[in-house]
């Protein structure tokens, strides 16, 4: 009797410091998401413009206008066929941590010009239908800010993200 008594208290002893161990492990902070160092990020991207075609054979013409400010198109038939476009920054989002230098590279592939800006950071830019831009900057403040063409509003406006470091 005295034996199994012992015995229990061994396993419930077991079981607690198993717990204990298993409670401490989930409550752990993980530190595998910590920030590299400080680089320079040198990123690569375009200013183009998607287009879509189809005939009114296949689909009716929408006929309701565009929303304004330049960045979506909508053309009326021509011989039968209807198109459609939107400017846009090629990648949308681009992702930095604080601290790190910037260099973006801009490509124009369409449109004659693209007056823009970066929130907080770049007052303004330029970017040319065949021309590649360079804009550098630190990024010296966490948070998400808009990368903004003036010309192709709404749809022209990426985001740059900054991590906290
Ligand atoms: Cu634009």
């Amino acid at each position: 009797m005295r034996k199994r008594t012992a015995v229990r208290w061994a396993l419930t002893f077991v079981v607690l410091i198993l717990l204990v161990a298993l409670i401490s492990g989930c409550s752990a902070k993980t530190t595998a998401s910590k920030a590299p160092t400080a680089t320079k990020r040198i990123i690569y991207m375009s200013a183009v413009e998607y287009k879509g075609s189809t005939s009114v054979e296949k689909e009716p013409y929408p006929g309701q206008p565009a929303p304004p400010g330049g960045g979506y198109k909508l053309e009326e038939p021509k011989d039968g066929n209807w198109t459609n476009s939107t400017y846009r920054w090629e990648p949308g989002n681009i992702t930095v941590y604080q601290g790190d230098t910037v260099e973006l590279n801009i490509w124009g592939v369409n449109g004659k010009e693209h007056p823009s800006s970066i929130e907080g950071y770049v007052s303004t830019f330029s970017v040319k239908r065949g021309q590649l831009t360079k804009v550098s900057f630190t990024a010296d403040k966490a948070g998400i800010f808009a990368i903004n063409c003036t010309a192709h509003v709404p749809s022209m406006q990426g985001q740059l993200v900054v991590l906290p470091r």
